[in-house]
């Protein structure tokens, strides 16, 4: 696979780049994605799980599925895919990873700008009190109520129908305001407001860069898409941007 002319030549004078990943990032770090046929939901309907509603009316259901994917998460090691845009980061002036995923698969590869719109799944906070009950320190002891006042446990992540986290927000959307490029990796692009970045770039100037196994949404709109595993299209544009660029970091 090799870049593009056009590509090239926008990547070579590129300044400050992003990347919007979702679900398909993290695929091959063997965590289900959501709709995919081996998709988390395909077994599970996202009705009864993943909003606000269903956690009150069945908590233990829907803390148990938590519980559950942080163990996959937790199970699972970042891959090459999030491993390239970490060694990205060093070609360009700014570089930020958006997430939409909550397995701390970035975090834990070394990107260093990380906004994160919905949420970590290690992290936790009670609905009574406000108490964290943050990463392996979580020790439930088989409960998922507050020692302090015996509060409901929840998830810090952002359900269906709950506004995502401001300061993470606001990270994303300047990020893609000033954004020369920004890489689309797996993701289906059918959530928002997530899926409204690639535009806020596309009306900035930017240019808009598809890494994915099949064709989405946003393809058509897509100025560069690249049909590919995430690890292997990331792993090439990677050692060939650093060719391209040389492996000075932009300072000027
Ligand atoms: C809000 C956390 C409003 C929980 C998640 C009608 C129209 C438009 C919008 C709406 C609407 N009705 C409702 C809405 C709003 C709703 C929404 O967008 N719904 C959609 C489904 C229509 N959005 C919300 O509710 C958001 N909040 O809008 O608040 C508001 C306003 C004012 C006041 C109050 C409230 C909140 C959205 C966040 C929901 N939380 N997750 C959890 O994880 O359990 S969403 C969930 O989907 C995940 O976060 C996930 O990241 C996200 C998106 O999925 P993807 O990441 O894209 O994953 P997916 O499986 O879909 O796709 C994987 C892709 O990877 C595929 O394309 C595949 O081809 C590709 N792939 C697979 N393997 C690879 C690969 N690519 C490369 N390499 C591979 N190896
Ligand atoms: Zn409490």
């Amino acid at each position: 696979m090799s870049i593009p002319e056009e590509l090239q030549k926008i990547l070579r004078s590129a300044r400050d780049v992003v990347a919007l990943t979702g679900a398909g990032i993290s695929a091959e770090s063997g965590i289900p994605t959501f709709r995919g046929n081996d998709g988390l939901w395909s077994k599970l309907n996202p009705e009864e799980l993943a909003n606000f509603d269903a956690f009150l009316r069945n908590p233990e259901l829907v803390s148990e599925w938590y519980e559950h994917r942080r163990q996959i998460t937790r199970e699972s090691k970042p891959n090459p895919a999030h491993y390239a845009l970490v060694e990205m980061e060093k070609s360009f002036r700014s570089f930020t990873v958006i997430t939409q995923n909550i397995d701390n698969l970035h975090k834990r590869a070394g990107s260093k700008t990380v906004a994160e719109l919905h949420g970590n799944i290690e992290r936790n906070y009670c609905l009574g009190c406000g108490k964290r009950y943050d990463g392996e320190e979580f020790d439930r002891n088989g409960s998922f109520r507050c020692s302090e006042c015996g509060g409901l446990i929840r998830p810090d992540i952002v359900w269906f129908g709950e506004m995502l986290p401001e300061d993470e927000w606001a990270l994303a959307e300047e990020a893609a305001q000033r954004a020369d490029v920004m890489f689309v990796v797996g993701t289906s692009s059918v959530v928002y407001p997530a899926a409204e970045l690639p535009m806020t770039v596309r009306r900035n100037g930017g240019k808009i860069v598809e890494v994915n196994i099949e064709e989405t949404p946003l393809s058509d709109s897509a100025d560069f898409s690249f049909k590919g595993s995430a690890s292997m299209v990331l792993s090439e544009i990677t050692d060939e941007i650093k060719e391209l660029r040389g492996f000075a970091k932009d300072t000027e």
